[in-house]
């Protein structure tokens, strides 16, 4: 046991539980990331307001705001957003409430 090969064995041994603890890690992470994972609600664009970062949606259900169909006005997480839709445009969306102010996360016009 004192020929280098055995150290080398010994140190792929101690490895092993740190791999399984990564392994472990991004399992978790992965879980973590899925329950954050917004449902898609529908609506029809009706404002968009580029200068205020804001868009006015006629929405339907927004299952994890809790909220029934309306029309109302969102904040926009990155302004960006605004370039991909127009007043009129279906979409289809997901939203969160961010500092107590809904806002639309993601938005893809619908074919
Ligand atoms: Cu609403």
């Amino acid at each position: 046991m004192t020929n280098p090969s055995s150290r080398f064995y010994r140190s792929a041994l101690n490895l092993l539980p740190r791999q399984g603890l990564l392994a472990l890690a991004l399992a978790s992470a992965a879980l973590v990331a899925m329950a954050q994972a917004l449902p898609t609600a529908e609506g029809e664009v009706r404002k968009v307001d580029k200068a205020a970062g804001k868009i006015s949606l006629k929405h339907g259900e927004i299952k994890n705001l809790d909220m029934p169909p309306m029309s109302m006005v969102f904040q926009v997480k990155d302004r960006a957003l605004l370039d991909k839709v127009k007043a009129g445009d279906k979409v289809s969306f997901t939203a969160d409430q961010i500092d107590g102010n809904y806002t639309v996360i993601s938005i893809e016009p619908r074919k």
